[in-house]
Protein backbone atom coordinates (compact mmCIF):
# COMPACT_ATOMS: atom_id res chain seq x y z
CA UNK A 1 0.00 0.00 0.00
CA UNK A 2 1.24 3.29 -1.25
CA UNK A 3 1.55 6.01 1.65
CA UNK A 4 1.05 8.94 -0.93
CA UNK A 5 -2.06 10.69 -0.59
CA UNK A 6 -2.54 11.11 -3.95
CA UNK A 7 -3.95 14.18 -6.06
CA UNK A 8 -6.89 12.68 -8.61
CA UNK A 9 -8.92 15.73 -9.37
CA UNK A 10 -8.39 19.62 -9.10
CA UNK A 11 -11.31 21.82 -10.15
CA UNK A 12 -12.26 25.41 -9.55
CA UNK A 13 -15.61 27.44 -10.14
CA UNK A 14 -16.83 31.29 -9.69
CA UNK A 15 -18.49 31.89 -6.07
CA UNK A 16 -18.86 35.33 -4.60
CA UNK A 17 -16.38 36.74 -2.24
CA UNK A 18 -17.83 39.24 0.53
CA UNK A 19 -17.71 42.83 -1.39
CA UNK A 20 -19.69 40.91 -4.28
CA UNK A 21 -17.01 40.62 -6.50
CA UNK A 22 -16.27 36.67 -8.30
CA UNK A 23 -13.61 34.89 -6.99
CA UNK A 24 -12.10 31.00 -7.24
CA UNK A 25 -12.95 28.36 -5.05
CA UNK A 26 -10.83 25.30 -5.76
CA UNK A 27 -11.63 21.71 -5.05
CA UNK A 28 -8.96 19.17 -4.47
CA UNK A 29 -9.76 15.30 -4.73
CA UNK A 30 -7.36 12.80 -3.32
CA UNK A 31 -7.22 9.43 -2.74
CA UNK A 32 -5.78 8.16 0.61
CA UNK A 33 -3.43 5.64 1.31
CA UNK A 34 -6.46 3.44 2.76
CA UNK A 35 -7.70 4.17 -0.48
CA UNK A 36 -10.89 6.32 0.69
CA UNK A 37 -11.53 9.58 -1.86
CA UNK A 38 -11.79 12.67 -0.32
CA UNK A 39 -12.25 16.29 -1.68
CA UNK A 40 -12.07 19.12 0.01
CA UNK A 41 -11.91 23.06 -0.89
CA UNK A 42 -10.40 26.72 -0.30
CA UNK A 43 -11.77 30.02 -1.51
CA UNK A 44 -9.67 32.81 -2.30
CA UNK A 45 -9.09 36.18 -0.62
CA UNK A 46 -9.15 39.28 -3.01
CA UNK A 47 -7.44 42.55 -1.64
CA UNK A 48 -8.47 46.34 -2.15
CA UNK A 49 -5.45 48.23 -1.22
CA UNK A 50 -2.76 45.98 -2.83
CA UNK A 51 0.87 45.99 -2.13
CA UNK A 52 2.44 46.98 -6.20
CA UNK A 53 4.27 43.55 -5.77
CA UNK A 54 1.72 41.84 -4.83
CA UNK A 55 1.05 37.87 -6.93
CA UNK A 56 -1.19 38.64 -9.79
CA UNK A 57 -4.57 38.28 -8.77
CA UNK A 58 -5.60 37.15 -13.05
CA UNK A 59 -8.96 38.50 -13.73
CA UNK A 60 -10.85 38.18 -17.58
CA UNK A 61 -10.94 42.17 -18.04
CA UNK A 62 -14.11 40.89 -20.07
CA UNK A 63 -16.34 43.65 -19.49
CA UNK A 64 -19.69 41.84 -20.53
CA UNK A 65 -19.36 39.97 -17.44
CA UNK A 66 -18.82 40.51 -13.97
CA UNK A 67 -17.47 44.24 -15.06
CA UNK A 68 -14.36 42.37 -16.24
CA UNK A 69 -13.67 40.89 -12.98
CA UNK A 70 -14.47 37.22 -14.07
CA UNK A 71 -11.91 34.50 -13.01
CA UNK A 72 -12.85 32.38 -15.84
CA UNK A 73 -9.22 32.33 -17.60
CA UNK A 74 -8.00 31.12 -14.10
CA UNK A 75 -10.40 28.39 -14.13
CA UNK A 76 -8.77 27.12 -17.43
CA UNK A 77 -5.88 26.91 -16.24
CA UNK A 78 -6.56 25.43 -14.05
CA UNK A 79 -7.98 22.84 -16.04
CA UNK A 80 -6.15 22.80 -19.01
CA UNK A 81 -2.61 23.01 -17.19
CA UNK A 82 -2.16 23.21 -13.39
CA UNK A 83 -4.34 19.33 -13.05
CA UNK A 84 -2.23 17.28 -15.71
CA UNK A 85 0.97 18.54 -14.10
CA UNK A 86 -0.36 17.79 -10.08
CA UNK A 87 -2.49 14.54 -10.98
CA UNK A 88 -0.72 11.49 -9.07
CA UNK A 89 1.57 14.41 -6.75
CA UNK A 90 1.09 14.03 -3.06
CA UNK A 91 -0.87 16.34 -1.47
CA UNK A 92 0.95 15.89 2.07
CA UNK A 93 4.07 17.20 -0.16
CA UNK A 94 3.23 20.69 0.02
CA UNK A 95 6.45 22.40 -1.00
CA UNK A 96 6.92 19.72 -4.18
CA UNK A 97 3.40 20.66 -5.00
CA UNK A 98 3.51 24.08 -4.97
CA UNK A 99 7.22 24.09 -6.69
CA UNK A 100 5.42 22.06 -9.46
CA UNK A 101 2.52 25.25 -9.79
CA UNK A 102 5.79 27.85 -9.46
CA UNK A 103 7.42 26.59 -11.78
CA UNK A 104 4.61 25.40 -14.64
CA UNK A 105 3.93 29.46 -14.50
CA UNK A 106 7.33 30.59 -14.94
CA UNK A 107 7.08 34.20 -13.97
CA UNK A 108 8.04 36.29 -10.70
CA UNK A 109 4.60 37.57 -9.65
CA UNK A 110 2.30 34.00 -11.03
CA UNK A 111 1.00 36.21 -13.59
CA UNK A 112 0.97 33.56 -16.04
CA UNK A 113 -1.34 31.32 -14.78
CA UNK A 114 -2.73 33.47 -11.79
CA UNK A 115 -1.62 33.44 -8.55
CA UNK A 116 -5.54 32.98 -7.64
CA UNK A 117 -5.16 29.85 -9.32
CA UNK A 118 -2.58 28.24 -7.67
CA UNK A 119 -3.46 29.53 -4.14
CA UNK A 120 -6.58 27.58 -4.59
CA UNK A 121 -4.69 24.32 -5.43
CA UNK A 122 -2.67 25.14 -2.64
CA UNK A 123 -4.86 25.45 0.21
CA UNK A 124 -7.29 22.83 -0.93
CA UNK A 125 -4.02 20.25 -0.91
CA UNK A 126 -3.77 21.15 2.44
CA UNK A 127 -6.80 20.37 3.67
CA UNK A 128 -7.62 17.49 1.80
CA UNK A 129 -4.26 16.31 3.18
CA UNK A 130 -4.64 16.70 6.73
CA UNK A 131 -8.34 15.08 6.51
CA UNK A 132 -7.05 12.09 4.58
CA UNK A 133 -4.24 11.95 7.33
CA UNK A 134 -7.42 12.16 9.91
CA UNK A 135 -5.82 15.40 11.80
CA UNK A 136 -6.88 19.14 11.86
CA UNK A 137 -5.90 21.36 9.40
CA UNK A 138 -4.04 23.38 12.37
CA UNK A 139 -2.12 20.55 12.86
CA UNK A 140 -0.98 19.67 9.77
CA UNK A 141 0.10 23.10 8.91
CA UNK A 142 1.70 23.00 11.71
CA UNK A 143 3.66 19.76 10.51
CA UNK A 144 4.56 21.41 7.37
CA UNK A 145 5.82 24.67 9.10
CA UNK A 146 7.64 22.37 11.62
CA UNK A 147 6.12 23.31 14.58
CA UNK A 148 6.46 20.77 17.49
CA UNK A 149 2.36 21.78 18.11
CA UNK A 150 0.48 24.86 17.30
CA UNK A 151 -0.75 25.57 20.12
CA UNK A 152 -0.97 29.98 20.40
CA UNK A 153 -4.28 31.33 19.88
CA UNK A 154 -3.22 35.08 18.30
CA UNK A 155 -4.08 38.12 19.72
CA UNK A 156 -6.62 39.45 17.57
CA UNK A 157 -6.62 42.95 16.01
CA UNK A 158 -10.04 44.23 15.46
CA UNK A 159 -10.93 46.83 12.77
CA UNK A 160 -13.67 48.09 14.55
CA UNK A 161 -13.79 51.45 12.28
CA UNK A 162 -12.89 51.23 8.36
CA UNK A 163 -11.50 54.13 5.97
CA UNK A 164 -9.25 54.91 3.10
CA UNK A 165 -10.16 52.48 0.33
CA UNK A 166 -12.29 50.13 2.66
CA UNK A 167 -15.37 52.66 3.10
CA UNK A 168 -16.95 55.99 1.43
CA UNK A 169 -16.40 57.91 4.15
CA UNK A 170 -13.95 60.90 4.76
CA UNK A 171 -11.86 58.91 6.89
CA UNK A 172 -8.41 58.85 5.17
CA UNK A 173 -6.41 55.96 7.95
CA UNK A 174 -8.02 52.82 6.57
CA UNK A 175 -8.28 50.59 9.62
CA UNK A 176 -8.92 51.88 13.46
CA UNK A 177 -8.12 48.36 15.79
CA UNK A 178 -8.95 47.39 18.76
CA UNK A 179 -6.24 44.79 20.80
CA UNK A 180 -7.86 42.89 23.84
CA UNK A 181 -5.04 42.30 25.33
CA UNK A 182 -6.36 42.17 28.80
CA UNK A 183 -8.14 39.24 28.05
CA UNK A 184 -7.42 35.63 29.03
CA UNK A 185 -8.47 33.51 25.98
CA UNK A 186 -9.38 33.90 22.72
CA UNK A 187 -12.85 33.24 23.35
CA UNK A 188 -12.72 35.96 26.09
CA UNK A 189 -10.72 38.39 23.60
CA UNK A 190 -13.76 38.04 20.97
CA UNK A 191 -16.16 39.11 23.62
CA UNK A 192 -14.39 42.24 24.98
CA UNK A 193 -13.91 42.99 20.96
CA UNK A 194 -18.05 42.64 20.45
CA UNK A 195 -18.62 44.75 23.39
CA UNK A 196 -16.54 47.34 22.73
CA UNK A 197 -18.29 46.87 19.05
CA UNK A 198 -22.23 47.54 20.47
CA UNK A 199 -21.16 50.14 22.29
CA UNK A 200 -19.46 51.66 19.45
CA UNK A 201 -22.59 51.12 17.49
CA UNK A 202 -24.49 53.11 20.27
CA UNK A 203 -22.19 55.92 20.43
CA UNK A 204 -22.94 57.00 16.52
CA UNK A 205 -26.60 56.47 17.08
CA UNK A 206 -26.79 59.01 20.07
CA UNK A 207 -24.18 61.27 18.08
CA UNK A 208 -26.80 60.87 14.73
CA UNK A 209 -23.36 59.17 13.21
CA UNK A 210 -23.65 56.53 10.27
CA UNK A 211 -23.75 53.07 11.49
CA UNK A 212 -22.83 52.12 8.40
CA UNK A 213 -20.45 49.40 7.64
CA UNK A 214 -17.16 49.26 5.71
CA UNK A 215 -15.60 46.77 3.81
CA UNK A 216 -14.12 44.81 6.77
CA UNK A 217 -17.30 44.87 9.20
CA UNK A 218 -16.33 48.09 11.28
CA UNK A 219 -17.87 51.18 11.68
CA UNK A 220 -17.16 53.89 8.45
CA UNK A 221 -18.57 57.25 10.16
CA UNK A 222 -18.00 60.62 8.39
CA UNK A 223 -15.71 61.88 10.75
CA UNK A 224 -13.06 64.85 10.16
CA UNK A 225 -9.97 63.31 11.62
CA UNK A 226 -8.03 60.61 12.96
CA UNK A 227 -8.17 61.85 16.45
CA UNK A 228 -12.20 61.52 16.18
CA UNK A 229 -11.89 57.90 15.54
CA UNK A 230 -9.60 57.05 18.32
CA UNK A 231 -11.52 59.07 20.72
CA UNK A 232 -15.03 57.30 19.49
CA UNK A 233 -13.18 54.35 20.70
CA UNK A 234 -11.87 55.27 23.08
CA UNK A 235 -15.26 56.50 24.26
CA UNK A 236 -17.10 53.02 23.36
CA UNK A 237 -13.88 50.96 25.48
CA UNK A 238 -15.35 53.18 28.69
CA UNK A 239 -18.62 52.73 27.95
CA UNK A 240 -18.14 48.96 27.59
CA UNK A 241 -16.44 48.86 31.06
CA UNK A 242 -12.87 47.94 29.83
CA UNK A 243 -9.49 50.84 30.62
CA UNK A 244 -8.09 51.39 27.55
CA UNK A 245 -4.37 51.63 27.68
CA UNK A 246 -4.37 48.47 30.07
CA UNK A 247 -7.11 45.89 29.07
CA UNK A 248 -7.98 47.30 25.57
CA UNK A 249 -5.00 48.70 23.34
CA UNK A 250 -5.03 50.63 20.02
CA UNK A 251 -3.82 49.77 16.57
CA UNK A 252 -3.69 51.49 13.04
CA UNK A 253 -3.03 50.17 9.84
CA UNK A 254 -2.29 53.29 7.55
CA UNK A 255 -2.81 52.08 4.60
CA UNK A 256 -0.14 55.25 3.57
CA UNK A 257 0.81 53.67 -0.34
CA UNK A 258 -3.37 55.07 -0.62
CA UNK A 259 -2.55 58.73 0.30
CA UNK A 260 1.03 58.66 -0.83
CA UNK A 261 1.52 60.99 -4.20
CA UNK A 262 4.77 62.54 -5.80
CA UNK A 263 6.75 62.19 -2.77
CA UNK A 264 4.23 63.17 -0.52
CA UNK A 265 1.54 62.16 2.05
CA UNK A 266 -2.50 63.78 1.34
CA UNK A 267 -3.41 63.43 4.99
CA UNK A 268 -6.48 64.66 6.45
CA UNK A 269 -6.81 68.28 4.00
CA UNK A 270 -2.76 68.51 4.16
CA UNK A 271 0.47 67.84 2.27
CA UNK A 272 2.98 65.95 4.72
CA UNK A 273 6.60 65.01 3.71
CA UNK A 274 8.20 61.67 5.49
CA UNK A 275 9.40 63.44 8.54
CA UNK A 276 6.02 65.37 9.05
CA UNK A 277 4.40 62.05 8.72
CA UNK A 278 6.83 60.01 11.20
CA UNK A 279 5.75 63.17 13.45
CA UNK A 280 2.22 63.00 13.60
CA UNK A 281 2.43 59.01 13.63
CA UNK A 282 4.73 59.30 16.69
CA UNK A 283 2.24 62.39 18.55
CA UNK A 284 -0.52 60.34 18.14
CA UNK A 285 0.99 56.96 19.77
CA UNK A 286 2.07 59.56 22.08
CA UNK A 287 -1.60 60.68 22.68
CA UNK A 288 -3.59 57.07 22.61
CA UNK A 289 -2.55 54.22 23.65
CA UNK A 290 -1.34 52.87 20.27
CA UNK A 291 0.62 49.79 20.11
CA UNK A 292 0.53 48.59 16.57
CA UNK A 293 0.96 50.74 13.50
CA UNK A 294 1.38 49.44 9.95
CA UNK A 295 2.09 50.39 6.75
CA UNK A 296 2.47 54.18 8.19
CA UNK A 297 4.71 54.60 5.58
CA UNK A 298 4.11 53.94 1.89
CA UNK A 299 5.51 51.11 0.31
CA UNK A 300 8.13 53.32 -1.72
CA UNK A 301 9.23 54.75 0.74
CA UNK A 302 11.86 52.75 2.53
CA UNK A 303 13.30 55.56 3.79
CA UNK A 304 10.41 57.10 5.74
CA UNK A 305 9.92 53.31 6.57
CA UNK A 306 13.50 53.93 8.31
CA UNK A 307 12.63 57.34 9.81
CA UNK A 308 9.85 55.92 11.51
CA UNK A 309 11.30 52.58 13.13
CA UNK A 310 13.78 54.58 13.97
CA UNK A 311 11.53 57.23 16.31
CA UNK A 312 9.10 55.08 17.30
CA UNK A 313 10.26 51.25 16.46
CA UNK A 314 11.66 50.22 19.93
CA UNK A 315 8.13 51.07 21.56
CA UNK A 316 5.68 50.18 19.01
CA UNK A 317 5.04 47.37 16.88
CA UNK A 318 5.21 48.25 12.93
CA UNK A 319 3.76 46.35 10.85
CA UNK A 320 5.11 45.70 6.95
CA UNK A 321 2.22 45.26 4.40
CA UNK A 322 2.50 46.44 1.16
CA UNK A 323 5.51 47.12 2.21
CA UNK A 324 6.93 43.03 2.29
CA UNK A 325 3.93 41.78 0.55
CA UNK A 326 4.47 38.25 2.23
CA UNK A 327 7.67 37.73 -0.01
CA UNK A 328 11.05 36.46 1.79
CA UNK A 329 13.30 38.16 -0.08
CA UNK A 330 11.39 41.84 0.48
CA UNK A 331 11.54 40.70 4.37
CA UNK A 332 14.88 39.83 4.11
CA UNK A 333 15.85 43.11 3.06
CA UNK A 334 13.54 44.72 5.50
CA UNK A 335 15.56 42.78 8.36
CA UNK A 336 18.64 43.72 6.96
CA UNK A 337 18.37 47.39 6.88
CA UNK A 338 16.18 47.59 10.00
CA UNK A 339 13.47 48.63 8.46
CA UNK A 340 9.74 47.90 10.66
CA UNK A 341 9.95 45.50 12.89
CA UNK A 342 6.29 42.70 12.05
CA UNK A 343 5.30 41.31 8.51
CA UNK A 344 1.48 40.91 7.72
CA UNK A 345 1.23 38.00 6.03
CA UNK A 346 -1.36 37.69 3.50
CA UNK A 347 -1.56 33.98 1.41
CA UNK A 348 -2.75 35.84 -1.82
CA UNK A 349 0.18 38.27 -1.87
CA UNK A 350 2.77 34.97 -2.45
CA UNK A 351 0.24 32.37 -3.94
CA UNK A 352 1.41 29.59 -2.10
CA UNK A 353 1.06 27.93 1.46
CA UNK A 354 4.90 26.69 0.99
CA UNK A 355 6.17 30.16 0.27
CA UNK A 356 3.58 31.99 2.91
CA UNK A 357 5.47 29.20 5.91
CA UNK A 358 9.13 30.54 4.40
CA UNK A 359 8.36 34.25 5.07
CA UNK A 360 7.02 33.59 8.39
CA UNK A 361 9.81 31.41 9.36
CA UNK A 362 12.08 34.26 8.43
CA UNK A 363 10.18 36.57 10.16
CA UNK A 364 10.54 34.27 12.93
CA UNK A 365 14.02 33.72 13.01
CA UNK A 366 14.58 37.51 12.26
CA UNK A 367 12.63 38.29 15.60
CA UNK A 368 10.26 40.34 13.76
CA UNK A 369 6.20 39.93 14.84
CA UNK A 370 4.07 37.50 12.69
CA UNK A 371 0.16 39.12 11.94
CA UNK A 372 -1.64 36.94 9.84
CA UNK A 373 -4.21 38.62 7.83
CA UNK A 374 -7.37 38.38 6.27
CA UNK A 375 -8.02 40.35 2.58
CA UNK A 376 -10.84 43.33 2.48
CA UNK A 377 -12.36 41.32 0.09
CA UNK A 378 -12.87 37.89 2.02
CA UNK A 379 -15.08 34.41 1.87
CA UNK A 380 -16.36 32.40 4.60
CA UNK A 381 -13.26 30.48 4.12
CA UNK A 382 -11.32 30.85 7.77
CA UNK A 383 -8.31 28.99 6.58
CA UNK A 384 -6.10 32.17 8.25
CA UNK A 385 -7.21 31.12 11.34
CA UNK A 386 -6.02 27.55 11.44
CA UNK A 387 -2.59 29.25 9.85
CA UNK A 388 -2.28 31.43 12.68
CA UNK A 389 -2.46 28.73 15.21
CA UNK A 390 -0.42 26.37 13.19
CA UNK A 391 2.41 28.74 13.14
CA UNK A 392 2.45 30.06 16.65
CA UNK A 393 2.18 33.62 15.10
CA UNK A 394 0.74 34.84 17.80
CA UNK A 395 -1.32 38.08 15.95
CA UNK A 396 -4.41 38.09 13.56
CA UNK A 397 -6.07 40.72 11.42
CA UNK A 398 -9.13 39.46 10.43
CA UNK A 399 -11.72 42.48 10.53
CA UNK A 400 -14.55 43.48 12.82
CA UNK A 401 -16.94 41.74 14.83
CA UNK A 402 -19.69 41.68 12.39
CA UNK A 403 -19.85 39.93 8.87
CA UNK A 404 -19.92 35.94 8.76
CA UNK A 405 -17.04 36.39 6.01
CA UNK A 406 -15.06 38.36 9.32
CA UNK A 407 -17.02 36.07 12.40
CA UNK A 408 -16.16 32.84 10.39
CA UNK A 409 -12.32 33.45 11.59
CA UNK A 410 -12.85 34.28 15.17
CA UNK A 411 -15.18 31.37 15.40
CA UNK A 412 -13.14 28.83 13.99
CA UNK A 413 -10.19 30.13 16.38
CA UNK A 414 -12.94 29.47 19.16
CA UNK A 415 -13.28 26.20 17.75
CA UNK A 416 -10.08 25.52 17.71
CA UNK A 417 -8.95 26.60 21.54
CA UNK A 418 -11.67 24.81 22.60
CA UNK A 419 -10.13 21.80 21.13
CA UNK A 420 -6.53 22.63 22.50
CA UNK A 421 -8.18 22.57 25.95
CA UNK A 422 -5.46 22.62 28.39
CA UNK A 423 -2.59 23.19 25.97
CA UNK A 424 -4.06 26.54 24.25
CA UNK A 425 -1.97 29.29 25.33
CA UNK A 426 -3.35 32.93 24.38
CA UNK A 427 -1.04 35.70 23.27
CA UNK A 428 -1.99 38.51 24.88
CA UNK A 429 0.66 40.85 23.51
CA UNK A 430 1.80 42.37 19.94
CA UNK A 431 5.25 41.38 18.84
CA UNK A 432 6.93 37.50 18.90
CA UNK A 433 5.61 34.85 20.48
CA UNK A 434 8.77 34.13 22.56
C1 LIG B 1 -4.77 45.57 4.51
C2 LIG B 1 -5.85 44.69 3.97
C3 LIG B 1 -6.61 43.90 4.97
P1 LIG B 1 -6.70 44.85 1.54
O1 LIG B 1 -4.45 46.61 3.94
O2 LIG B 1 -4.14 45.21 5.49
O3 LIG B 1 -7.10 44.66 6.03
O4 LIG B 1 -6.68 45.35 3.08
O5 LIG B 1 -7.09 43.42 1.55
O6 LIG B 1 -7.67 45.75 0.85
O7 LIG B 1 -5.30 45.03 1.03
MG1 LIG C 1 -2.64 46.78 5.36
Amino acid sequence: MSSTIRIVNARSREVLDSRGNPTLETDVTVEAPDGRVLTRSAMVPSGASTGSCEATELRDGDTSRYLGKGVRQAIRHLQEEILPRIQGMDAANQSDLDKAMIDLDGTPLKSRLGANAILGVSLAAARAAALARETSLHQHIADLYGAAQGTTLPLPMMNILNGGAHADNSVDIQEFMILPVGAASLAEAVRVGSEVFQHLKRLLLEKRLSTGLGDEGGFAPNLDSSREALDLIADATHAAGYTLGKEVMLGLDCAASEFYADGAYQLEGRRLDADALCHWLAELARDYPIVSIEDGMAEDDWQGWGQLTRMIGDSIQLVGDDLFVTHAETLQRGVNERIANAILIKVNQIGTLTETLKTIRLAEASGYGVVISHRSGETEDAFIADLAVATNAGQIKTGSLSRSDRTAKYNRLIRIEEALGESARFHSSTGPVR
